[in-house]
């Protein structure tokens, strides 16, 4: 497909160029979309924004950021030498060891001279004549490449609510998905927390540890369960490296993309109270997400819904020994599960502390930031460091942000102005040649990423070099083929209880972004295999051209 393609690793290249690739980011997407295109012979470009590798992980150093998926899970395996070398210390990696493991993959498969940091890519044309994209970056770069591959990551655009005030406050404001590399020192300080999601029910702990005083502002009471986190066990590591392949190949088939998450074979209310009780009791000292999988109906009947909401709601009241507190901190407005479901440390506990206090911004809303502090309606708060931990614009966000666009005038922001549109959450119609890793429309965040990362990245390769093979230059969805998935993605979100929750899943944390269900929820071992079998038919429901 290519005159300029070559079999050695590419240099630094002059801007003339006609790339294979440019890849946008050096998260876990972009590292291994870097390695495998260039194991196809394929020369490569990743821009990214950060000084350094390694994505979401990179940039949220907030204290108490640790993954939610198991270290032995949450990792390539698309290298034996590497899943065996790598040591994991903990059950759930902490932030700074993911980093170093990111760095270690960059440094072992000699990426980083393939990627330009401290840029961020601006824009890509697609001219149809050459079916070249052009891309653009913030630091005046220029390149041509056949394909363009968004590698951004799914929760990479965070979102600042925008209270008036904001640039007024005399203290100090931070983002968990922001936070400062030389960390922050809370001791002696008042703090403000806004926001109960994964990441502020993680940082909350940890700052009331050091803070002289944290007031936590939630709007949206969350369902978290202990992590149980603990240190690596010798013996468990050895054993389970010792079948990592089967492993990893039954997190390929399975439903999250984890290998350790159940698969029930019957419903909550098969089982009699005192038995569902037990199972209940088992599922929580197992401390991992696939709780709301133990019965199979949990996501879809919300009556089996109710008995598990109800178990965690009565530990919550367990736990917090004010009850007005507890009350507050129970959820209700949601079904289990169709919001993130949060693993924490001691997290529910923190509000027993005499130094934490938890205002509801639903019946006491923030009217805005002052110089000193937080104004809700009923008081004036003064702090000397505000967290924001209030998410991201998610799936879509870091991808618009990119101004895609074709010679002849199409927009990727006016074609998904009602919601995102794609094929297989792989391609979007009307632009060639343009590639989403872990896109809406593909189970992506409802799954362990890097295996979804692996899956989508080995796809593409495998598609590039379908069409070196036989000399095409251009491939694109389909629009009918499109249409059916996104009818299919929609009426499979409908099976299941999460459209009804306000969650960045269905866009409702971003004033004005459409409401749509943006992951694929039919399973990612089933998508797999709907992949596996478009590509085995000659790219169905994809044009291909030369
Ligand atoms: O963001 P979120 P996050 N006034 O959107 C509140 C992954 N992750 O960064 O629910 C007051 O979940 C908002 O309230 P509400 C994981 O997939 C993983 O915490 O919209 N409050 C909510 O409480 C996760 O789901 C890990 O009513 C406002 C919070 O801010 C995803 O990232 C760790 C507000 C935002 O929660 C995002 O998590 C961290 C306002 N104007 C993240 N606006 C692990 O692997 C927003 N909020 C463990």
């Amino acid at each position: 497909m290519t005159e300029t393609s070559t079999l050695r690793a590419p240099t630094a290249q002059p801007d003339t160029t006609i790339l294979d690739a440019v890849i946008v980011g050096a998260g876990f997407a972009g590292l291994y979309t870097i390695h495998k295109l260039r194991q196809a012979g394929m020369q490569v470009r990743a821009f990214e924004a950060g000084d350094g590798v390694g994505g979401t992980w990179y940039w949220n150093r907030y204290p108490g950021a640790r993954c939610d998926v198991e270290s032995v899970e949450y990792s390539y395996s698309f290298s034996e030498e590497l899943q065996q070398e790598w040591k994991w210390s903990e059950r759930y990696a902490a932030q700074a060891e993911i980093l170093r493991y990111a760095n270690h993959v960059a440094d072992r498969f000699g990426l980083r001279d393939a990627i330009k940091f401290e840029t961020r890519v601006t824009s890509g044309e697609f001219d149809p004549e050459t079916n070249l994209w052009t891309v653009t970056t913030d630091r005046g770069d220029v390149v041509k490449a056949r394909f363009f591959i968004m590698a951004g990551g799914c929760l990479s655009l965070p979102r600042m609510p925008d209270f008036p005030g904001r640039d007024d406050f005399k203290g100090k404001l931070y983002h968990t998905g922001t936070w400062p590399h030389e960390g922050v020192d809370f001791s002696g300080l008042r703090v403000g927390v806004i926001g109960t999601g994964s990441s502020g029910i993680q940082a909350i702990p940890q700052i009331a540890r050091q803070a002289r005083q944290l007031t936590v502002f939630q709007r949206t009471p969350n369902f978290s369960l202990p992590a149980f986190n603990r240190e690596m066990d010798s013996e468990f590591e050895r054993s389970y490296k010792a079948a990592y392949a089967q492993h990893r190949e039954k997190a390929r088939f399975s439903s999250a993309g984890i290998a350790g998450h159940p698969t029930p074979d019957k419903g909550a209310l098969d089982d009699a109270p005192d038995e569902r009780q037990r199972v209940y009791e088992g599922g929580w000292l197992r401390g991992t997400t696939g709780f709301t999988r133990i019965y199979k109906d949990i996501l879809s009947n919300p009556e089996a819904n109710q008995t598990m909401a109800e178990f965690v709601r009565e530990k919550i009241r367990r736990t917090v020994k004010d009850p007005k507190v507890a009350a507050l901190l129970t959820p209700t407005d949601h079904h289990i599960g169709t919001k993130r479901i949060c693993l924490d440390t001691h997290y529910y506990e923190t509000y027993n502390r005499d130094n934490v206090k938890l205002v509801d911004v639903r019946r006491d809303p923030i009217v805005k930031i002052t110089p000193e502090g937080i104004r809700t309606e009923a008081a004036d708060h003064e702090f000397d460091a505000i967290v924001f931990a209030t998410g991201y614009d998610a799936v879509t966000g870091a991808v618009l942000n990119i101004d895609i666009h074709t010679k002849d005038g199409a927009r990727l922001s006016d074609k998904w102005t009602a919601g995102p549109r794609t094929y297989l959450g792989l391609m979007t119609a009307g632009f060639p040649n343009l590639f989403l890793i872990t896109g809406p429309g593909s189970p992506s965040v409802l799954t362990n990423m890097l295996t979804s990362i692996e899956h989508h990245v080995e796809w593409i390769a495998e598609c590039l070099q379908h069409l070196r093979g036989k000399g095409l230059a251009r491939m694109e969805a389909d629009r009918a083929a499109e249409d059916q998935w996104v009818e299919h993605v929609n009426d499979v979100a409908d099976t299941t209880l999460f459209p009804t929750a306000n969650s960045w899943y269905t866009g409702a944390n971003i004033p004005g972004k459409p409401r749509v269900f943006l992951p694929y929820i039919g399973g990612h071992g089933n998508y797999r295999i709907k992949c596996a079998d478009v590509a085995a038919k000659g790219y169905e429901g994809f044009v291909l051209s030369d």
